[in-house]
């Protein structure tokens, strides 16, 4: 079950392949509910409540607007005989009312985040060969002071990373590299910016010796899938599950999807329940679609127009698109030149449900930001 936003043609005619109709509507548009089709009574319970509902090979599809698939949902929740189809009108309830309440909080073991408006995860990458920032800071001295500078600019975390993700030119390190290059960096900053710290990372080893060092969120681009260790490594700390498929060396060979919101939503799922069947609280766990992680430069933007959905899982869902390429794609800049379109990323991510943006200049996106969340939350 999942619930799906359509704002456009493509969007309706994909829903209508999700629900495998035979004959596909370009017209759709607002909120769709997918739901199975069995037991029968609750897409016939959504249809009694007055929405329109489409039955496909693979499943029925309630439209309406978020407000009414809830309230068609509350009412069945309550009054279905049967409780299989109880328990599912209880979790479409559930999905609606995640994404109708607005960006989920995150909940960190010891630093309370802000309330009320979207977060800045502030990026401080110690590598040689990340794409837009590589070799800039590998001198632990010179990234401290680059995080102090992004803590003093109004990020409200600060993200440590060791080892590039870089498609094209990032090589793989071992752990012992990786750390040398973290720690210093963690341990300084873990005692003057006053901020929590984020390792990223998806090796277990590296995240320990993180959250020894002062960090208190793990950021894993595998979701917890590279590391069998990392779930049982984090279990104390905050973690970020990003989605992606195989390697940063393979990952964008893997870029076919039939369902792309479908198949990312699904697989952070996944993600989530080995984090949470590892005993990580709900409440501490973030997800992300991940942006240029097995996803084309169209891909992205998708992801990007259509995050609300992502809402309905009920986590703080955080976004990177700092200076990606899909920027540079539409901007026509480079790396380095790439603020304006990647400030407007994050505007754009918080007006559709971001929790947190994961950026490389905070104080061009504070102040964009706090436009985004001034318009998103207007009542006039
Ligand atoms: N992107 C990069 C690295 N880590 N972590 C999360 N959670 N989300 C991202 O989108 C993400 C990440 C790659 O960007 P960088 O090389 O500029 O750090």
């Amino acid at each position: 079950m999942r619930l799906l936003e359509l704002q456009n043609e493509s969007d309706s005619l994909q829903a209508c392949a999700a629900a495998g109709r035979a004959v596909a509507d370009s017209n759709l548009r607002g909120w769709a509910a997918l739901v199975p089709l069995e037991p029968v009574a609750l897409s016939e319970g959504l249809r009694q409540s007055g929405l329109p509902v489409l039955e496909g090979a693979r499943g029925a599809l309630a439209l309406g607007s978020i407000a009414q698939i809830w309230a068609a949902a509350r009412s069945l929740a309550d009054g279905l005989e049967r409780e299989q189809a109880r328990a599912l009108a209880a979790e479409l309830r559930r999905r609606a009312a995640n994404v109708e309440s607005g960006p989920a909080r995150w909940e960190l073991p010891r630093t309370p985040l802000p309330k009320g408006r979207t977060l800045i995860m502030g990026v401080v990458n110690v590598t040689p060969d990340s794409f837009s920032d590589g070799g800039k800071f590998l001198d632990p001295a010179r990234a401290v002071e680059h995080g102090l500078l992004l803590a003093e600019q109004g990020a409200d975390i600060l993200d440590i990373g060791g080892e590039s993700t870089n498609p094209f030119l990032s090589k793989p390190i071992d752990a012992k590299e990786e750390r040398a290059r973290v720690e210093p960096v963690i341990r300084e900053l873990a005692k003057r910016a006053k901020l929590p710290i984020s390792i990223d990372t998806s090796k277990s080893e590296v995240a320990s010796a993180a959250l020894d060092a002062g960090a208190e969120i793990v950021n894993d681009v595998s979701g917890m899938a590279r590391d069998a260790q990392m779930a049982r490594a984090a279990k104390g700390a905050a973690v970020c599950l990003m989605h992606m498929r195989g390697t940063p060396q393979d990952m964008q060979t893997r870029t076919a999807y039939r369902d792309l919101l479908g198949e990312v939503h699904d697989e952070l799922i996944e993600a989530l329940d080995r984090a949470c069947s590892a005993g990580i609280p709900d409440e501490r766990i973030a997800v992300d679609p991940g942006l240029g992680f097995a996803k084309t430069g169209e891909q992205n933007l998708t992801l990007l127009r259509r995050l609300r959905e992502l809402t309905q899982i009920g986590r703080p869902v955080l976004v990177g698109a700092s200076r990606k390429s899909f920027i540079g794609k539409a901007t026509g800049r480079p790396a380095p030149e790439r603020l304006f379109g990647s400030v407007a990323a994050a505007a754009l991510a918080a007006v559709s449900g971001a929790a947190i943006v994961r950026v490389h200049d905070v104080a061009a996106t504070k102040e964009a930001l706090a436009v985004a969340d001034a318009v998103r939350t207007s009542t006039a």
